[in-house]
């Protein structure tokens, strides 16, 4: 039984600052249109991958952190150990093999526990997650209920509630998706997930230092993103409006497709707004990589309420949530199922 901690969807979302956009047999712009694509190939997997579908990101130091938003700062240092990373975005296809052959349910599917969430909404007591919606007009100012709505039972299943399906879908990002839920999976393959260190700099692909100033012409050509005027004007110049099939894009120099854009994607880290540098003498903390996802400071019971997610979604516009970059992060609670997030799994031997 989950707890929703996050207190009427709305002030959660407000934190996102960005959103999401699903295809649904009732496409929220009420076209029956299905995306342009359903699939697209991926190259041949490497040889001498331990597993199909991963690419080793090698060890190295970076530059870590960005400057565009105050949760970005402080850049500095840092060393990742190598790994190998899943090339996409873990796709339904592959979660619902995990389903199948384990029987998993993920949260967004169990009931609520009212008696911890006393002041819900009646409808917030029933199963189910927060879906983007292009709203028909903007009547209170940059209030994030105006476009994320509350649901009841929209899961992985069924993205945009009782309506809608994956059945057309299966290559194309979960979402919905939990950290619990990616935990449960990530475990299954005998996988992690990626610490920040570690996905923001498979994300970089080599690039050991910061881009030059940032400003609104940064925004990636090659990646699923918002091209206008969020949540209103959504040009798709990328060739999706909503989510795209994983693969659609030119990978980094990694081999990595899909890092920026498409959906954010969640870590192991939890998230602190004031993290300290953690530079030591030397200007770099070996230990980075290796600290364990949860910080030590926390009380044994005390559950971690939010964790970092990475690199932006296809939500993410010039004029709201710069966050198509390597560097940016967001919180995300633990129990909020979104329609904008999914995930993808690390392997190191
Ligand atoms: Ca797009
Ligand atoms: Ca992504």
């Amino acid at each position: 039984m989950t707890t929703r901690p996050w207190i009427i969807a709305s002030s959660a979302i407000l934190v996102l600052g960005a959103t999401v956009f699903w295809f649904t047999r009732d496409e929220p712009t009420g076209s029956q249109a299905l995306p342009a694509k359903l699939q697209c190939e991926l190259p041949p997997s490497s040889a001498d991958a331990p597993k199909p579908g991963m690419v080793w990101i090698p060890e190295g130091v970076f530059d870590m952190g960005d400057s565009v938003y105050p949760e970005e700062k402080p850049v500095r240092n840092v060393r990742v150990k190598g790994f190998w990373m899943d090339r996409t975005e873990v796709t339904n296809a592959e979660f619902a093999a995990f389903v199948k052959a384990t029987g998993y349910v993920t949260v967004a599917e169990r009931p609520v526990n009212p008696q911890l969430m006393a002041n819900l909404p009646e409808d917030m007591r029933k199963p189910g997650a927060v879906v983007f919606k292009v709203p028909a007009q903007l009547t209170h100012g940059d209030d994030p209920r105006q476009w994320w709505q509350y649901i009841p039972g929209a899961n992985w299943k069924q993205p945009a509630g009782p309506n809608s399906s994956i059945d057309k879908f299966g290559q194309f990002p979960v979402v919905h998706i939990t950290y619990e839920d990616a935990q449960a999976y990530a475990r299954w393959k005998g996988h992690r997930l990626p610490t920040e260190a570690e996905w923001e700099w498979a994300a970089r692909a080599g690039a050991k230092a910061l881009p030059g100033q940032h400003d609104q012409h940064d925004q990636p050509t090659s990646a699923n993103t918002w091209q206008g005027i969020f949540p209103m004007a959504n040009a798709s110049e990328d060739g999706f409006a909503g989510l795209a099939p994983v693969g659609c894009y030119a990978p980094n120099a990694y081999g990595l497709f899909d890092m920026v854009g498409n959906v954010w994607e969640l870590t192991a880290d939890v998230f602190v707004a004031d993290r300290p540098a953690v530079s030591n003498s030397q200007g770099l903390d070996p230990d980075e990589a290796q600290r364990p996802p949860i910080f030590k400071t926390l009380q044994p019971n005390l559950q971690p309420k939010t964790r970092v997610i990475k690199g932006g979604s296809f939500l993410c516009a010039p004029n709201y949530c710069m966050r198509y970059r390597a560097g940016s992060r967001q919180p995300q609670e633990d129990d909020l199922a979104v329609s904008h997030l999914g995930f993808r799994t690390i392997y190191q031997p």
